[in-house]
C-alpha cells in the first residue's frame, strides 16, 4: 500500500541526493531521532557524501545539527567522519562525534532534553533552516503519521524554513494511533497549564502537521532503526536492581507510595533495565510509566500485564525487543503513547504525576552531588539527556552506578565530583553494588557518612572517611559541607597523573 497518499506532497517525491541538495553550508538542520529510533535513514548519508566531495574540492561545508537525542552511526557517525558538523545539540552518544566534541572541533550544546524545543522557540539557537523528519506515512490530507520517536519533530517542522520528509516503509503502518502530539504549547507570557493528570491521557493529536508549502522533498526509504543489543544484567546490576525494588517496598510499607507505586522513569542502560526485570518478579501490580525511552524491560512488564500504561517519546529496544514489538504492534496500541520530548520530560508533569526517576551516573560525591556527563571534569561522555528533567522534579529519584570504574582504578564515589549535573539539593538516593544510601532529609555531613558507609567500595572507603574527618577538623567554623579545597579534586588529578585514583 502506498505510504504517500497526499496528492500535493506526492508530487515532491525525490531522491535522497536531490533532497540533500537543499541543505547549504552553514545551515542549521533539525532532524528527527531519539535513542536510535526514528532518525532519517537516507538524507543524512547523502548529505555526508556531498560534504565529503565539497571538502575534497577544498570547499568549506559544515552544518549545525539539532536532534531529539542520539541518532545512529549513519547520521552522527557519517557526518562526523566527513567533518561536516560545527554545532550539535541537545544530546548524542556517537563515539566518533564524541571525539570531535572533546577535541574542540564541534561545539556541543548539552541542553536538558525538555528545554531544547522551547529554547528553539525562544530563539536561543538562531533560525532553523531545514527540518529532516522521518514519518511512517503521509495521509491524503497531508497529516503525518509519526514513526518510532516523536522527539522534537513538531518543533522542527513548525520552525524550519524548508522541510524534507523521509517516509520509511520499514515502519509498521500500524504505528498510526500510538502518538499524542501536543499543539497547545505557547511561549511565555501566554502559557497555560498542561491538562495532563494520567500518563496515558491524550492531550493532543495522533498526527504531526506540516505546512505543505515548506516541503521541498519527500524521500521514500526502507531501513531499520539502530537497535543496540542490551547487556544482559550482570551480578552487579542485579544487586542494584534488588536494592532499588526492596527500597520501593519499604516506601509502600511506610505509606509514602501507593501499592501500584507512582509512574516510573528509567534511563537507558543495563541497570535501569535490570530494575524493570526486578519489578517483573516483584508483587507490584497496575504499574504506570511516564518516561522518555521504552527499553525491553518495559515491554516485558507490559507483556506480563504488570504495567498498565506507558508514556514516552521514543523506543530504545534491542533487536529482539524490536522484533517482539513489530510482531505484536496491535496488542500494544492503547497502552503506549509517544509524545513530544517537551511533554514526555516536562517538569510540570513530572512533578504533578510524582515520577520515580531512575538514572545512571558517572560519579557521585560524598555529599550527594552527581555527575552524569563528564569524565575527569573536562571530557563529555554523552550528555545530561533527560536525567535532569526527571531527577530535579521527581517524587523520588535514584542514581545508580558500579562503585568502581576502569577495573578499580577509579572510585565512582569521590570527595568532590569533577562536574555537577545534579546537585546535592536534587539527589535523593544513591545506589552502587555495595549498597543504597537514602539521603533524604539529611544534612551534608550526615550524607557523607552514609554514602561512604553504604555506597563506596571497601578499597576506597577508609580514604574517603579520612578525607571527610580531616576536612571537619581543618575548619571548625565551616563544618556544614566540609572540604579540603586543595585536595577535593586530588583523586581526579591523581588518575590523570598516575593512571589511578
Ligand atoms: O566508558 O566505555 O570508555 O569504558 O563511562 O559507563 O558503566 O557502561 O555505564 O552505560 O550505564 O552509562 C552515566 C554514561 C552511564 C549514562 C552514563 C565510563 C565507563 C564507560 C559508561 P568506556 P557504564 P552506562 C535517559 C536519561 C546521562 C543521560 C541520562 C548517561 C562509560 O547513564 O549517559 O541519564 N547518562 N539520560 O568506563 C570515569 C567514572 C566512570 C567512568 C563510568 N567514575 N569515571 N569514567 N565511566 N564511571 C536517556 C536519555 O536521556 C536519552
Amino acid at each position: 500500500m502506498a505510504r504517500v497518499t497526499c496528492p500535493v506532497l506526492g508530487r515532491r517525491i525525490a531522491t535522497a541526493e536531490e533532497a540533500a541538495a537543499h541543505i547549504r553550508p552553514g545551515d542549521s538542520v533539525g532532524i528527527s531521532g531519539f535513542t536510535g529510533a526514528g532518525f532519517p535513514k537516507a538524507v543524512p548519508q547523502a548529505l555526508a557524501r556531498r560534504i565529503g566531495e565539497a571538502h575534497a574540492r577544498g570547499e568549506e561545508f559544515r552544518i549545525g545539527l539539532w536532534s531529539g537525542a542520539s541518532t545512529g552511526p549513519s547520521v552522527d557517525g557519517a557526518l562526523a567522519e566527513v567533518h561536516g558538523l560545527d554545532k550539535r545539540l541537545p544530546y548524542s552518544s556517537d563515539p566518533a562525534l564524541r571525539r570531535l566534541i572533546n577535541s574542540g572541533e564541534v561545539d556541543y550544546v548539552d541542553a536538558h532534553l525538555s528545554h531544547s524545543a522551547q529554547q528553539a522557540w525562544f530563539g536561543f539557537y538562531g533560525p532553523l533552516d531545514v527540518a529532516v523528519v522521518e514519518v511512517a506515512a503521509i495521509l491524503p490530507n497531508g497529516l503525518l503519521v509519526p514513526g518510532t520517536s516523536v522527539g522534537n519533530n513538531k518543533t522542527w517542522l513548525d520552525r524550519a524554513e524548508k522541510v524534507i520528509l523521509e517516509v520509511n516503509r520499514w515502519l509498521p503502518r500500524d504505528l498510526e494511533g500510538f502518538h499524542d502530539v501536543y499543539y497547545g504549547a505557547a511561549v511565555p507570557p501566554h502559557r497555560i497549564p498542561i491538562q495532563l493528570t494520567h500518563p496515558l491521557q491524550r492531550i493532543g493529536d495522533p498526527y504531526l502537521r506540516v505546512d505543505p508549502a515548506k516541503v521541498v522533498a519527500v524521500v521514500e526509504t526502507d531501513a531499520p532503526d539502530r537497535n543496540s543489543p542490551l547487556d544482559a544484567p550482570d551480578d552487579s546490576s542485579r544487586a542494584m536492581a534488588e536494592l532499588l525494588v526492596d527500597f520501593l517496598r519499604h516506601e509502600v510499607r511506610a505509606g509514602r507510595m501507593p501499592p501500584g507505586l507512582l509512574p516510573l522513569q528509567s534511563g537507558v542502560g543495563s541497570t535501569p533495565n535490570a530494575v524493570m526485570e526486578g519489578l517483573l518478579h516483584a508483587e507490584f501490580e497496575g504499574l504506570t510509566s511516564f518516561t522518555e525511552v521504552i527499553q525491553d524491560g518495559l515491554l516485558d512488564l507490559l507483556d506480563a500485564g504488570k504495567l498498565a500504561s506507558l508514556s514516552a517519546t521514543s523506543f530504545g529496544l534491542s533487536p529482539a525487543g524490536q522484533q517482539r514489538f513489530l510482531d505484536n504492534v496491535g496488542s500494544y496500541k492503547g497502552r503506549i503513547l509517544l509524545r513530544s520530548q517537551e511533554i514526555s520530560n516536562h517538569p510540570e508533569l513530572v512533578r504533578r504525576l510524582g515520577v520515580i526517576a531512575i538514572n545512571g551516573m558517572i560519579e557521585a560525591d560524598v555529599y550527594g552531588n552527581v555527575n552524569s556527563s563528564h569524565v575527569m571534569g573536562s571530557a563529555i561522555m554523552n550528555g545530561i539527556g533527560g536525567s535532569g528533567d526527571f531527577a530535579r522534579n521527581a517524587y523520588l529519584n535514584f542514581f545508580v552506578s558500579d562503585s568502581l570504574a576502569k577495573g578499580g582504578l577509579i572510585s565512582s564515589i569521590v570527595p568532590m565530583v569533577s562536574h555537577v549535573d545534579h546537585t546535592e539539593h536534587d539527589v535523593h538516593v544513591l545506589i552502587t553494588e555495595q549498597g543504597l544510601a537514602d539521603l533524604r532529609g539529611l544534612s551534608p555531613s550526615d550524607r557523607a557518612d552514609r554514602v561512604i558507609a553504604h555506597c563506596a567500595h571497601p578499597d576506597y572507603r577508609d580514604r574517603l572517611r579520612d578525607y571527610v574527618d580531616r576536612a571537619r577538623a581543618a575548619r571548625p567554623e565551616a563544618r556544614h559541607t566540609p572540604h579540603l579545597l586543595e585536595e577535593a579534586l586530588g583523586w581526579h588529578a591523581a588518575y590523570l597523573r598516575d593512571g589511578r585514583m
